[in-house]
């Protein structure tokens, strides 16, 4: 029967995402260990993990044989493994080459490839298997985003005891784009195993809940769905956000004065910084800031010696071609810049190819008179909300992206259409030359709303929703 497939002592709270909250290090002993890998999410659901018997399920990264479930602050953390094949297609190919790309506008153009799809089921059943097997009777589990949009049904024919939710951290596209999917019917399916799906932003949640309509022939209302089986499924938007108060105060803290002391030493004299943050994607719309900032200097509207553009850009996903691609694009175009606008020591452009910590950031965001975030498109986007919470006397100047899903809220950034360079740049112009007291009104509405909607109210929210607490 169903019931001998329940485990006798599961976990009550489970989360399942494509990686787990820990890296693994090789101690002075020689002797592999784990440690958390910093991250919002984690921190958000640890309350939770910890006063139920909480579980993670996710990849530990590489292809070695993970280890067996084990304990770590608290939760239990079970790997799941992937071999070579699995990581080329279902997490490289179908992930981040199909979905990624498809989910963003189809910017980059979105490949359709049979055995990619094959696998992206095969890895999602093994991902429901485990969930299955680890879930104690009446429980919640909690899946997260893009890579495991099929887990919900899996779930559900596998344990209909448990109760479920799904949160996509990406933008959810509309019918016109998500119609090039062959296996779209599939998906919208897959998702509607859910008792709650929390989008980013309102428009994701209708994009979604008009396809049950156009795909399944299903008769939304404005948040919720009957599925074919009965069950009604809640549909709603959940802004994820930060810890706000960890990253106002890290930005009061001395390691940060020190840094920030270290930071204007180098970059010398009286330049102002402009300050662009991302992990190097092709939607983050960095070629864009670099066009526009190299007519600023071209024009002399700005003038190299009183400006320098701080780009922090780690590398990711570098085994996607279009990644690649548009690296040696990006990087290329920084040369061109300093080449013909920096002077020995003192480079027009900053580029920074690679992770900083917190501490750096948090230092980076003080002394930033402009931060440029100017995406294509992004389901939300933390780092300008980080920018925010980080500028602790309350002034400075947000550029953001009208495609961002933070734009929803943060409507007294200095909002921008990054297609359009001349509005980008008459906008830069505007921040450059920003009175005090504009920034200061700008910037206190921005922080009482990322002070009041942090991470922890979105956890609240939406596990509330999903009838937990
Ligand atoms: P990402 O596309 O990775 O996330 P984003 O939200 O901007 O984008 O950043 C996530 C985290 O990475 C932030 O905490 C940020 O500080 C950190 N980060 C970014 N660039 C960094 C750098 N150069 N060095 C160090 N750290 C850096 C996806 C979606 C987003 C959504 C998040 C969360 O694409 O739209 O906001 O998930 O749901």
């Amino acid at each position: 029967s169903e019931e001998s497939n329940i485990p006798q002592e599961g976990s009550t709270f489970i989360v399942l995402a494509n990686r787990l909250p820990v890296d693994s290090y090789t101690d002075t002993d020689g002797t592999v260990k784990w440690r958390r890998s910093p991250g919002g999410l984690v921190t958000a659901l640890e309350p939770m993990l910890k006063k139920r018997e909480g579980a993670w399920i996710g990849w530990a990264g590489g292809t070695k044989k993970p280890p067996e479930p084990f304990k770590q602050e608290g939760m239990k953390i079970v790997p799941i493994e992937l071999n070579q094949s699995d990581v080329e297609e279902y997490y490289e190919g179908f992930s981040n080459a199909t979905l990624w790309p498809l989910y963003h506008d189809a910017m980059v153009t979105p490949t359709f490839d049979r055995s990619w799809w094959n696998k992206y089921v095969e890895v999602n059943q093994r991902f429901a298997n485990a969930a299955a097997e680890e879930a104690a009777e009446g429980s919640t589990v909690f899946i997260q985003d893009y890579q495991l949009q099929l887990v919900p049904k899996m779930l559900r024919e596998l344990r209909p005891d448990v109760r479920i939710g799904f949160f996509l951290h990406i933008p959810f596209p509309p019918k016109e784009l998500f119609s090039q999917l062959p296996w779209r019917k599939r998906i919208v399916e897959g998702l509607l195993g859910a008792d709650l799906i929390g989008f980013q932003v309102k428009g994701a949640a209708r994009n979604f809940l008009d396809l049950t309509r156009d795909f399944l022939g299903l008769s939304p209302t404005e948040k919720s769905v009957v599925a074919e089986d009965g069950r009604t499924v809640q549909v709603d938007d959940y802004p994820i956000s930060i810890s706000s108060n960890t990253y106002d105060e890290l930005a009061r803290s001395s390691e940060v004065e020190k840094l920030i002391h270290k930071y204007l030493t180098d970059i010398g004299g009286n330049r102002r910084v402009i300050l662009g943050v991302d992990r190097l994607d092709y939607t983050k719309g960095i070629d864009r800031r670099l066009k526009a900032y190299r007519e600023l200097l071209a024009d002399g509207v700005l003038d190299p010696e009183e400006v320098v553009l701080v780009q922090v850009a780690p590398p990711s996903r570098e085994r996607v071609e279009s990644y690649a691609k548009m690296r040696e694009k990006i990087e290329r175009e920084v040369g061109g810049i300093n080449g013909e606008f920096g002077r020995l020591g003192y480079p027009a452009v900053d580029y920074i190819p690679r992770s900083l910590n917190r501490t750096e950031l948090a230092a980076l965001f003080r002394i930033a008179d402009i931060m440029m975030v100017t995406p294509i498109r992004d389901g939300m986007n933390l780092v300008c909300k980080e920018y925010v919470a980080s500028r602790i006397h309350c002034d400075g100047n947000l550029i953001l992206s009208e495609f961002a899903g933070a734009a929803q809220e943060l409507k007294d950034a200095w909002l921008c259409n990054p297609h359009d360079i001349n509005g980008m740049k008459e906008v830069v112009k505007a921040a450059w030359d920003a009175p005090e007291d504009e920034q200061k009104r700008r910037m206190s509405s921005m922080r009482d709303h990322v002070f009041e909607y942090d991470i922890d109210r979105w956890a609240n929210d939406i596990l509330e929703a999903l009838g937990i607490d």
